[in-house]
């Protein structure tokens, strides 16, 4: 998928946009069941420690010493010998959970402590990223096959572009949703539910509005019928933070916060996040989507539990920034790029973000050196509030292998180590407060 422009994706002018956000069903746990169909139907979580499949085999050779029991045989293994949740104590955190398991109020991100307590009968898998990684290349490609525009939103969830793929506009692209799903289903097994929307924003709320195996189309028209009546938190971007926050101004649904003035919203949650905040509600949004082509830059984020404060909570910023910037060397290492674009984002706790830039005259993908960049970039912010986000992010990004990479010219790399220093604005200000983590 290389090579396309962003944004080229719906230039057609007679047609209507039609975005579709695709989203697995389950997960992690469909794909476990893939292994072991005797669970279907029953409560599974999939999480805590590393348990594997040859302790279940092992078990069985046990009980059952006189047949073979191998990796061929794992359906074959009985219910009654899988691990429940109850015998669990620990601090792991489930990924997913099966349908049957939801219907006990159990979900991703709960303690399995906590899960083992409202559904102890459930069965305790543990995570095999390599399978889970596996099937998203294979449902991705059944997808590219049909409609060639997608963006890749992570192991199990897609935008694809309808709007010029025979059969994107009948019945609002109900009829490819549905032989999407079908392409799928039979190449691996897994289901998916389908949203088709105007924009992204839109398409990603429908498609959880039909889960699992769903199909929802939304036209524009549908927004007050649909949308509005939906929690704050549907909409992908208000965080449990946002939503205190409104809620406690007394808006819960996106019809609540459509209705207030655009002007009371920038003035309470900054100017670019309350814009947007009015926009979403009222379904707008024109972002391209973003199809797999060179990365322009490659950037690691973490919003805070708490809000931290620069002075008070420099030991903990100090090494969650040292941590960022290993995260994004480490993928810019494994991706094989280098970049000289080091940049930060911060968002305050009133939702006021930053950003600040500063350019190498090399390339690097070395986490001392991006830390270093990035800490001089934090100089050039003043911090008169607490901390809710950090952000770092490397841009200009090039194929570590490159001419331009390898060669760099020998006096630029010699000034480099001054430039950094020196690629603030002149008209910033330098806030000594900053030196801090
Ligand atoms: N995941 C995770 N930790 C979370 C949330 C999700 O490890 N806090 C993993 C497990 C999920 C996968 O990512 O299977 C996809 O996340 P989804 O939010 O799409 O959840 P599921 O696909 O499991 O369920 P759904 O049917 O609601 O999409
Ligand atoms: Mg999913």
């Amino acid at each position: 998928m290389l090579g396309y422009a962003l944004g080229v994706s719906s230039e057609t002018p007679n047609l209507p946009r039609r975005i579709a956000h695709l989203d697995m069903d389950a997960f992690y746990a469909s794909v476990e069941l893939l292994r072991y169909p005797q669970l279907k139907g029953l409560p599974v979580v999939i999480g805590g420690g590393r348990r594997r499949e040859d302790d279940l085999l092992a078990r069985m050779r046990a009980a059952q010493p006189d047949r073979e029991w191998t990796i061929e045989h794992l359906a074959e293994i009985p219910v009654d010998m899988f691990p429940r949740i109850n015998g669990y104590t620990g601090r792991g955190v489930i990924t997913t959970a099966t349908y049957a398991a939801r219907a006990f109020g159990v979900g991703s991100a709960m303690g399995v402590m906590k899960a083992a307590q409202l559904c102890p009968q459930a069965i305790l898998l543990p995570v095999d990223f390599e399978q889970y990684r596996h099937y998203s290349r294979r449902f991705k490609e059944m997808v590219y096959d049909i409609a060639p525009l997608v963006e890749d939103r992570g192991v199990d969830e897609i935008y694809i572009d309808f709007t010029d793929v025979p059969g994107g506009q009948r019945q609002g692209g109900r009829a490819l949703a549905r032989l999407i799903q079908k392409s799928i289903t039979d190449a691996t097994g897994l289901t998916c539910s389908i949203g088709v929307a105007p924009n992204k924003l839109l398409a990603k709320m429908a498609s959880e509005l039909n889960k699992p195996n769903g199909i929802s189309i939304l036209q524009a028209e549908d927004l007050a019928e649909k949308i509005w009546p939906l929690a704050c938190r549907k909409i992908n971007g208000i965080g449990p933070k946002a939503d205190a926050k409104l809620q406690a101004h007394g808006i819960h649904t996106i019809g609540e916060l459509a209705a207030r003035e655009p002007q009371w919203l920038i003035e309470h949650f900054g100017k670019s996040y309350g814009a947007w905040l009015h926009a979403a509600s009222h379904g707008i949004d024109d972002r391209p989507l973003v199809i797999e082509s060179e990365p322009v830059s490659m950037s690691r984020e973490t919003t805070f539990e708490k809000d931290l404060h620069v002075l008070h909570d420099k030991a903990a910023l100090g090494d969650i920034f040292t941590r960022l910037c290993q995260q994004v060397a480490a993928d810019l290492q494994r991706k094989g790029y280098v970049g000289k674009t080091i940049g930060i984002k911060l968002r305050f706790d009133n939702f006021q973000s930053v950003t600040r830039d500063s350019t190498l005259d090399v390339y690097t993908a070395d986490a001392k050196a991006i830390r270093h960049a990035a800490g001089l970039c934090l100089k050039r912010v003043e911090f008169k509030r607490r901390i809710r986000l950090l952000g770092v992010r490397v841009g200009s990004l090039v194929r570590a292998d490159c001419d331009q990479a390898l060669h760099p010219s020998p006096l630029k790399a010699l000034s480099s180590v001054f430039s950094a220093r020196e690629a603030q604005p002149l008209k910033e200000p330098h806030h000594e407060q900053a030196d801090l983590f």
